[in-house]
């Protein structure tokens, strides 16, 4: 953890090289990854078998490739009663949340006598990967799947790689929720490769989402153009801008509850209170201790863990949007002013009692954030991941002899002939 203040020399250095720090792996898997897309694409079924042996240690033809509608039936069913309510209530606010994201199609008359308008329609078919082993969250199940439902998508297909055969309840029971129609045991690039070309078992989808291992993000990256992606997700960001009437206790876990996801995870602290800064710096060590996720969280606020002290709570708000944070809290009074002065954030949490974490399991808005700065030019997924537009027009012969000459000109301007008789015909001309 670096401590930083903005009223000492070097500051700006400082800070500069905390926002410009890289966290995210820096494999080279590009050229392994294309190995196995192409084989995926050119040999379907036998390719994905024969890498799912290879990476997952199993066999499909006996461990089966899919994962039957029983098997989540039974998963949803041995859930805990507080365990289910809570994956309930996630699932229905995470829906409700989303409902309201639906774009209004548009069909208005313009003053020419065009009409124009745009049709929103989902996707027909979107692929939802979601990792084996310790980053298995059964919430973001919900939160790629419910997006995708609300916005109209028919077929929902789940991938998960079920590394020596075994498999996560909580997934399955997630999936059941949220209305997933098949599940898949096959992870890895060959998973998403699978998911764009389909093989001889897997029909094609048209979207694919999810969080990955640098395989998978590279695939899906490779990928895109044949399908559609969500986001190239990195590793876990949280920003607390905190005033010094907070309990240090409740803002070190704030900032640990991002820390514990990956050694890569970021943490910081603005504050203007020198006093805070160093309570929430004990305060964190001891809370780490207790953690059963202690390697991960130290490791990553050892790294990437930071507290800077600043003049006023203002003056921190320049400073975070150069960080384009995925999270963002804002743990004092007057939360909506400081909020005011956020122009690139994935998600901002306002006032003391809205703890980041809310966010990732009930609250309704999705966790699937921009990372690594992205914010800047990206948003979090949303029903419009899985949804396209279409626009239209229709004209009359007044309205097509009221805009047409212009288009008759630009065409030939450009040298394109057909497009300019085609206007003037109707037009009359030619
Ligand atoms: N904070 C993560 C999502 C998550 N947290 C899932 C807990 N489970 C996304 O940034
Ligand atoms: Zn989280």
């Amino acid at each position: 953890m670096i401590k930083l203040s903005t009223s000492e020399p070097g500051f700006d250095r400082q800070f500069q090289a905390l926002v410009d720090a890289r966290r995210e792996a820096d494999t080279d898997v590009a050229r392994d990854v294309r190995t196995i897309v192409a084989s995926v694409r050119d040999e379907g079924d036998a390719a994905v078998h024969a890498f799912t042996r290879k990476f997952d240690r199993h066999d499909l033809n006996d461990t089966g490739w899919r994962i039957e509608k029983a098997e989540w039936l039974a998963a949803h069913d041995a859930l805990a009663p507080d365990l289910r309510a809570a994956l309930e209530l996630a699932a229905e606010r995470i829906t409700a949340y989303h409902v309201k994201q639906k774009p209004e199609d548009s069909d208005t008359t313009d003053a020419a006598g065009a009409r124009l308008g745009a049709r929103w329609r989902g996707v027909d078919a979107a692929g939802i990967y979601v990792p084996g082993g310790r980053a298995a969250y059964p919430s973001s199940v919900l939160m790629n799947a419910i997006p995708a439902k609300v916005a109209g998508v028919e077929r929902l297909v789940m991938v998960t790689p079920t590394p020596d055969g075994e498999v996560n309840p909580l997934v399955l029971a997630a999936a059941h929720l949220a209305g997933v129609d098949e599940i898949w045991r096959i992870g890895g690039a060959q998973a998403v490769a699978a998911l764009a070309y389909g093989t001889g078992r897997i029909a094609p989808v048209d979207v694919v989402c999810g969080p990955g291992n640098a395989w998978v993000a590279e695939a899906k990256r490779q990928l895109y153009g044949v399908v559609g992606i969500d986001m190239v997700a990195g590793p876990s960001e949280i920003v607390v801008v905190a005033d010094g009437r907070n309990d240090p206790q409740w803002i070190a876990a704030d900032l640990l509850s991002q820390a514990e996801h990956d050694p890569s995870s970021q943490s910081i602290l603005f504050t203007d209170d020198a006093a805070l800064a160093r309570a929430v710096a004990d305060a964190v060590d001891l809370q780490i201790g207790e953690l059963a996720t202690a390697k991960v969280a130290r490791a990553s606020w050892d790294a990437n863990g930071a507290i800077v002290v600043t003049a006023d709570l203002a003056e921190a708000m320049p400073l975070v949007n150069r960080l384009a944070p995925e999270h963002l809290e804002l743990a004092c009074d007057d939360a909506d002013t400081l909020f005011d002065m956020v122009k690139h954030a994935g998600s901002v949490f306002l006032g003391r009692h809205t703890p980041e974490a809310v966010g990732d399991y009930v609250a309704g808005p999705n966790h699937v954030l921009p990372t690594g700065r992205r914010a800047r030019f990206s948003s979090g997924l949303s029903v419009l991941d899985f949804m396209k537009r279409t626009s239209f027009l229709s004209l009359d012969e007044k309205a097509l002899h009221a805009i047409g000459p212009a288009a008759v000109t630009l065409a030939d301007a450009e040298g394109l002939p057909a497009h300019a008789r085609s206007v003037a015909l109707r037009l009359g001309q030619g």
